[in-house]
């Protein structure tokens, strides 16, 4: 008769890992791996037609400028064509976007905002 010690020992191992029950091989290590969410620019275009004073008011309400960032971030895009006045996760930059071309749809202005990966 096996002595209950014996049976547990022979129970501790033996799962079928073909190393006759003695747990030899090859330790892979896995290094627990995070990453971070892409981010990404919303970005506001420059055009003809809509008034200054209108997209400063978004800035200053959909991105939480000062007046002064606002106007001075405004004038950049009014002179170079766009900037980026952003940089969020995928939802938030959406939702942004989303905001600001609805609000600019309401007030009939042509104001374009986009979103790009980073
Ligand atoms: N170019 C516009 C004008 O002269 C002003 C403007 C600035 C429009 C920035 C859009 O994203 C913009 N009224």
């Amino acid at each position: 008769m096996l002595a209950l010690a014996d049976k547990m020992t022979m129970m501790a191992d033996d799962g079928n890992d073909d190393d006759g029950g003695s747990d030899v091989g090859i330790a892979l290590q896995t290094r627990p791996r995070t990453k971070r969410p892409p981010l990404y620019k919303v970005l506001i275009l420059n055009d003809d037609y809509t008034p200054m004073e209108f997209v400063v008011h978004v800035l200053e309400r959909f991105f939480g400028m000062s007046h002064a960032q606002a106007f001075e971030l405004m004038l950049t895009v009014h002179k170079k064509g766009v900037a980026v006045v952003g940089v969020y996760s995928y939802e938030i930059a959406e939702t942004k976007v989303a905001q600001v071309m609805d609000f600019a749809q309401r007030h009939q202005h042509p104001l374009q905002c986009t979103m790009e990966k980073e």
